[in-house]
């Protein structure tokens, strides 16, 4: 393998050059267990780095403020009626840089600073934006949290619906990025309709389980959705809100001007061609394929003696409390990543450890799923987790090569979308 895929950066740029060619090796080489990362296709990686890169569009196609938008406004309209048909919603916007602006348009659309918000507590599965205290939401908004309960690492309802009505908050966020079991959409709209609130479903992790029906959907239930493109949806860094038409003016007025300039043309061509792509129906067989791998590799952790938070997974995350171990969450992570299993250090809930060093492992299945692994070769991945784990409580850094070279032997027989073969 050489940067030779990329013979004008190569040319111009032979350093940077070097350093993404070392990405793809270690893209191709590792088995990446991030829930939120993901291989984008060939298509959607060309469409991303197109010359519409070189173009300024505020405003909204019809309605610009620079000329020259002929092609521009096709790629976006044409991007938003997908968005519209894959998610059967009223209107979307795909403009949002990424899904922290995305939200805090949300927060523009609907909220004044000082106004209460509502959301999941970060160390329960929660995301920054939701409210939380170090996140700018946290400061400029009064930020009230909800957790999951300590039996079932479930969401409590019933707390939930109490605080919104003690508290009666403008607005109301579910969803989250370490949440292994499926969202009630339907009881967090029943809570919102009796406290007044705006409900907005942030469904980064699972859009793509949702666009393929592995998960249900919010359209239905909630006032937004909120969702970054390139996590289980499997499209280029960006995000999108959708909503019902009565807030599409001020959903998009929040967008632009409120909050961002020009959109990023070339990323809303990826997000096209990635809508486009999970509108087939191969993307339904991918969505479920990703649970059924999850579920299964849940199913083979459990058998290996570890303890998952809620006890498995109805979605493509696993999240793998490390407390009854020796080793924290920091260590193993460390060490899986010296195996060749990329996961991410995590909190769980009611964790007696700090952020920075906690006592979870978060893990997932869209990136391997997308790669072709199957059912069947979840207990091999199971085995690999445990035999690091252990080698990383005895600091047995052989065990784990030896892990490295089985990985990297499975992942050549596996080649990632829009790699080259590893
Ligand atoms: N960074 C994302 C995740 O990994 O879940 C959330 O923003």
């Amino acid at each position: 393998m050489s940067a030779s895929r990329h013979p004008a950066l190569l040319a111009t740029d032979p350093e940077l050059a070097s350093f993404v060619a070392a990405e793809e090796v270690l893209q191709a080489q590792t088995l990446r267990l991030i829930p939120s990362e993901n291989y984008v296709s060939a298509a959607v990686l060309e469409a991303s780095g197109t010359v519409l890169q070189n173009k300024y569009s505020e405003g909204y196609p019809g309605r610009r403020y620079y000329e020259g938008q002929q092609n521009i406004d096709r790629v976006e309209a044409l991007a938003v009626e997908r968005a519209k048909g894959l998610f059967g919603v009223d209107h979307a916007n795909v403009q949002p840089y990424s899904g922290s602006p995305a939200n805090l348009a949300v927060y523009l659309a609907f909220a004044k600073p000082g106004d209460t918000v509502m959301g999941m507590a970060l160390p329960m599965g929660g995301h920054l934006t939701h409210g939380w205290g170090v996140s700018a939401t946290g400061s400029w908004f009064r930020g009230v949290q909800y957790g999951v309960r300590a039996d079932t690492g479930l969401i409590d309802y019933d707390a939930v619906r109490d605080l919104a009505l003690a508290e009666r908050p403008k607005l109301i966020f579910c969803g989250g990025t370490a949440l292994p079991r499926t969202i009630d959409f339907a009881a967090f709209a029943e809570i919102a309709r009796e406290a007044g609130s705006i409900l907005v479903a942030d469904v980064a992790h699972i859009a793509g389980l949702i666009a393929g029906g592995a998960h249900p959907s919010p359209a239905d239930h909630v006032d937004v959705i909120s969702t970054t493109t390139h996590k289980t949806l499997r499209g280029p860094r960006g995000a999108m809100l959708m909503c019902r038409e009565e807030h599409a003016k001020a959903i998009d007025k929040a967008v632009f001007p409120g909050l961002q300039g020009g959109p990023h043309n070339q990323t809303t061509a990826g997000i096209a061609v990635a809508l486009h792509e999970a509108a087939q129906p191969s993307f339904v067989s991918y969505a479920h394929a990703v649970v059924a791998n999850a579920k299964a590799l849940a199913a083979a952790l459990l058998q290996k003696g570890f303890d998952l938070v809620s006890g498995g997974t109805d979605n493509h995350l696993i999240l793998i409390d490390l407390t009854g171990k020796d080793v924290p969450g920091k260590i193993a992570a460390k060490a899986l990543d010296r195996a060749g299993i990329v996961v991410n250090y995590n909190t769980v809930p009611f964790d007696p450890r700090k952020p920075f060093d906690p006592s979870g492992v978060r893990i997932g299945t869209p990136s391997l799923t997308s790669r072709g692994l199957s059912t069947e070769h979840m207990p091999l991945v199971a085995d690999w987790i445990s035999r690091a784990v252990d080698a990383a409580a005895k600091g047995d850094e052989q065990a784990l090569a030896a892990i490295r070279a089985e990985v990297t032997d499975l992942m050549a027989a596996f080649p990632a979308p829009g790699l080259p073969l590893a």
